[in-house]
């Protein structure tokens, strides 16, 4: 039996050709999903995985599966259901689950054979064993699976093209932020996976650099810090020799011991969501989390710089609180706060999420000619009315907070100090100029977005009803 198992790519988003540059290699990331099923899959299957962000195979010269697995994120649902169509023409049953297929399932449902709701360890055997005889049922659910004794991810499989290796270490988040999937897809309950198994599985990864998925490697209760010095003691003892990165939340900084044994065990760096830089705007998206205790970020950043770990801050544009000057103001406040990164991503409505129902109810989701427009779900587009701040308005601000983030005068200070400090000065200067380097494609992308934009209000007012557009169908420019 021959099981295709594929990541679509949204070339909104699949800006790079890894064969043209080295570098390209640190932009594009595993998906450990597959690895994950690839895992779960008995030996008798042949299997391949194809990730599209490295390049999208001539499906029509490829030999003929028994099965496709497709898995999205919402941003990937076109082109997954391109995929889906191509090899439903030639009669292989297509099977599709991750996160789209749960928060959009009827959707779904319609364009494929069988969709897998919820996590896939429990039922994906089950599935293999309905596609091997022939039954496949319309819907599986595979709810929250046990985090003890899964087989482990296939890293094998994918190989060669990428920088980094991916693994996963815990599920859920019990903070549920309004604008975020992962309480409701993952659940709230923290859950860990043995340390023995991750510290075996970490073994099996070629790459020297990995990431770490886990939304929140450390959690939030005093149990879970206690489980992630065990784990960080454990990934030193063994010896891994590898370099990682994570997500965390901000208490991270709160315990010296917690920080120092993450170094020792190869953290080199880790992505916190400051989501946004006043405390009305936190208590919008339902973080208070943030707010606990009075802290002082600027000090909590540097605490976690002290240990050669390296900090990119992310933040939302487009709360109702942000009005026009709220581009420049997250610049200064990232700045003040002492990041070396800085990810500003526009507010919103993803599918399943509290503030999806919030905007949706108040008719304030403005990209919503659905499947077309999920291709815009990236977060780098606009996709909602926003409260204080025109389409053209929320872009004009976006630009001037990466602008002025990433002035060359700012970069040169927050290099001098990493040097000053002896914290991977190189690294900083060349994930600053990375992101420099990109808004040269950033205004490209709103030029065409804005175009996009403009051409649909024009029909929509002509026929006065969003229905999907003729110009919609045309293939999406990559960047
Ligand atoms: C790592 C990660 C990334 C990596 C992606 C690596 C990759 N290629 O997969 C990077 C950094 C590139 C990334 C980018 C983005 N991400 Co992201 N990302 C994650 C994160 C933190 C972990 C995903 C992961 O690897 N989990 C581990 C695996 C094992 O779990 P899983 O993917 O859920 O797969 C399981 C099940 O879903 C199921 N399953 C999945 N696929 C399939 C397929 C079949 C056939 C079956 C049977 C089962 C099945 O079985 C698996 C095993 O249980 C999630 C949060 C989360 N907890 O899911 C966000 C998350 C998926 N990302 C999200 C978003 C919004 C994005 C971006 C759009 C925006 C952004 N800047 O973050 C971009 C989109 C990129 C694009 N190509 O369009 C949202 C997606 C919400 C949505 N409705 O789509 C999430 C949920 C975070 C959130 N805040 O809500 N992301
Ligand atoms: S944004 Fe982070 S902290 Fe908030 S619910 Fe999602 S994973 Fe948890």
């Amino acid at each position: 039996m021959r099981l295709y198992l594929i990541n679509p790519c949204n070339p909104l988003v699949s800006i790079v050709k890894v064969k043209q540059s080295r570098w390209n290699r640190y932009r594009v990331w595993k998906p450990l999903s597959l690895m994950v099923l690839a895992g779960l899959t008995p030996p008798d299957w042949e299997i391949t995985i194809v990730d599209e962000n490295l390049g999208v195979p001539d499906y029509r010269a490829v030999p003929r599966p028994d099965l496709v697995g497709i898995t999205a994120f919402t941003s990937q649902a076109n082109r997954a259901y391109e995929v889906a169509a191509h090899f439903r023409r030639l009669g292989v049953p297509v099977v599709m689950g991750g996160i789209h297929a749960t928060m959009c399932l009827d959707e779904v449902m319609e364009r494929v054979d069988a969709v897998v709701t919820g996590e896939g360890e429990d039922i994906w055997p089950q599935v293999l064993e309905d596609a091997r005889h022939g039954c496949l049922k319309r819907r599986y659910d595979g709810g929250l699976a046990e985090m003890n004794g899964a087989p482990f991810a296939r890293h094998d499989l994918l190989t060669g093209g990428y920088a980094f290796g991916a693994i996963q270490t815990t599920r859920g988040c019990p903070l549920s932020c309004s604008f975020c999937s992962v309480t409701r897809f993952n659940g709230a309950k923290y859950r860990q996976r043995p340390i023995a198994d991750v510290v075996r599985e970490f073994r099996s990864i070629r790459e020297k650099h990995v990431l770490v998925v886990d939304d929140n490697l450390i959690g939030t209760r005093p149990e879970h810090i206690a489980r992630a010095k065990d784990l960080f003691r454990a990934m030193a003892q063994a010896k891994l020799r590898k370099k990682w990165i994570a997500q965390a939340t901000i208490n991270f900084a709160d315990d010296e011991e917690l920080l120092a044994l993450a170094a020792k065990a190869g953290c080199s760096g880790v992505f916190i969501g400051f989501e946004s830089a006043a405390p009305e705007g936190l208590l919008e998206i339902g973080k208070k989390f943030n707010l606990l205790k009075g802290r002082d970020f600027r000090a909590s950043v540097r605490r976690i710089q002290r240990h050669s770990i390296l900090v990119a801050g992310s933040f939302i544009i487009g709360l109702d609180i942000d009005e026009p000057g709220i581009g420049k103001r997250i610049a200064e406040v990232a700045s003040r706060y002492g990041v070396d990164n800085l990810n500003t991503l526009f507010l919103t409505p993803l599918p399943g999420t509290r503030l999806w129902d919030q905007m949706k109810s108040e008719n304030r989701i403005a990209l919503d000619v659905f499947p077309e427009d999920w291709k815009y779900y990236t977060l780098t587009y606009p996709v909602a009315d926003y409260k204080h701040l025109s389409i053209d308005g929320i872009i004009d601000e976006m630009m001037s907070c990466t602008r002025s983030f990433y002035s060359m005068p700012r970069i040169l200070r927050r290099v001098c100090s990493s040097l000053w400090h002896r914290r991977k000065p190189l690294i900083c200067l060349a994930g600053n100029l990375s992101y420099k380097g990109n808004i040269r494609l950033d205004c490209k992308a709103y030029t065409d977005f804005k175009r996009y934009w403009g051409n649909r209000h024009n029909c929509v007012k002509q026929s006065q009803r969003p229905m999907a557009l003729d110009f919609l169908k045309q293939p999406i420019r990559a960047k």
